[in-house]
């Protein structure tokens, strides 16, 4: 039986279906494409089968409802998906899955999507969220300024340690392992961890509160182990990698009630999904899955200033969905992160808002006064833009900053 999975104009009830956006390249008619896309998605696949009867096409059959350009919209029936246990993997099987491979289409980019409350709710997302991250640093309105450890990758416990001090000391409020760093022989996860939570006490004995994400990027069956033990070796907050963990690491994580820090996400590896403007999937999608599995801070991109890959309103898509309070979850911090620098600092702040937490690595790292220095120069880019003064004009009275805006400039 040849079913037509064509419904356009049709307007499908949103709380009734899982709503995507493709962008589709194809030598096709781009109703061709669409209908193939639809059919491998959900009840079809390459040829007419004799077992579909038209009852399940009608129920479970995915609906091309619009096509705009090469812009497709297909609605999938909510029943296609495992609705009462809340998981991403069955759901990108669907709406990311086979589809990236078919010979009908040349290229296809998952540009966004839309979950009706029935599969929200099988999701608690973020168990602290930006406002419990400004709570915990008691840091209620302006950005949240940190550092990336730098080299990534090579440095003692000790000398971690010593970094993550010094940085607070320059005023930064939080600190992060880098994405490749975790429990490596020059730098044991315990040893570090309980040398960074001494650092970290120590600054908050002199007065400064601040945050260190401990990577915890591991194998599924021993993630939440190797967070327990963590946290208990004094983590402050975990990071994850969630796309070389897969989203389930940052769902089980957010949603286990022995971890009781918040959870930092890192997006290492999506360049190779979000990169091609015309192929994989856009960071939009992977920023709402984000949320919904309860990432409490996720790397958002820079706005198109630093040195990734990545465009203004795109980010500022990113950041409007960590923020969107049509889905019921807590708010995620949106991180930017990558090339930046003080002179960076009014750009983005002016691009994406005060809330945001802004971070450098080589951007602290590489001032030629040292860490310590290199943290004063963000965090006195941080607080003139806050304040609405130039950087030019607050480093007249700031020399850590004059001294960094001389080094990297400020384009
Ligand atoms: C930044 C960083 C971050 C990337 C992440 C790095 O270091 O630590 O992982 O920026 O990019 O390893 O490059 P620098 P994104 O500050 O020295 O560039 O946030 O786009 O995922
Ligand atoms: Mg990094």
């Amino acid at each position: 039986m040849d079913y037509s999975y064509l419904h356009l104009g049709e307007r499908v009830d949103p709380e009734k279906y899982v709503v995507c956006k493709y962008r589709v390249t194809t030598k096709l008619p781009m109703e061709k494409a669409a209908e193939s896309l639809a059919a491998e998605q959900s009840t079809g696949t390459w040829t007419n089968i004799s077992t579909l009867e038209k009852g399940i096409f009608e129920k479970y059959g995915g609906r091309v409802t619009d096509i705009d350009g090469n812009v497709v919209t297909v609605a999938f029936p909510e029943d296609d998906f495992c609705v009462e246990v809340g998981a991403v993997p069955q759901i990108l099987s669907i709406i990311a899955g086979n589809l990236f491979g078919l010979h009908a289409i040349d290229k296809i980019r998952l540009e966004d999507v839309f979950f009706p409350r029935s599969i929200r709710e099988g999701f608690k997302g973020p168990k602290f969220g930006a406002s419990g991250l400004r709570k915990i640093l008691d840091r209620p309105e302006r950005p949240l300024v940190g550092t990336i450890v730098k080299p990534k990758i090579g440095l003692s416990p000790k000398d971690t340690a010593k970094y993550v001090y010094e940085s607070g000391k320059g005023g930064l409020t939080n600190s992060k392992d880098d994405e490749t760093l975790v429990d490596q022989k020059f730098c044991p996860l315990q040893d570090r961890t309980v040398k960074i939570a001494e650092a970290l006490d120590r600054l908050e004995s002199e007065g400064h509160k601040m945050v260190h994400a401990i990577n915890v990027s591991t194998s599924g069956h021993k993630i939440i182990e190797v967070a327990e033990k963590a946290q208990a070796w004094g983590a402050k907050q975990i990071m994850v990698d969630v796309l070389t963990c897969g989203f389930a690491a940052v769902q089980a994580l957010a949603e286990d009630r022995s971890i009781k820090v918040p959870v930092h996400v890192h997006r290492t590896m999506h360049g190779a999904m979000t990169r091609d403007p015309l192929h994989g999937i856009s960071m939009l999608p992977i920023a709402k899955i984000c949320r919904m599995c309860g990432g409490d801070a996720l790397h958002v991109g820079t706005l198109g200033i630093g040195k990734m890959e990545g465009d203004r309103q795109s980010d500022r898509n990113n950041i409007d969905a960590c923020f969107d309070r049509s889905v019921g979850y807590k708010e995620v911090m949106p991180v930017c992160s990558g090339g930046v620098y003080p002179g960076l600092i009014d750009k983005i702040v002016k691009a994406a808002g005060f809330d945001v937490q802004i971070q450098a690595g080589g951007g602290v790292a590489g001032h030629p006064g040292g860490v310590r220095k290199g943290a004063m120069g963000m965090s006195q880019a941080v607080d003139a833009a806050f304040l609405g003064i130039p950087a030019e004009e607050y480093a007249k009275t700031h020399d850590e900053l004059k001294i960094a805006l001389e080094l990297w400039g400020s384009k």
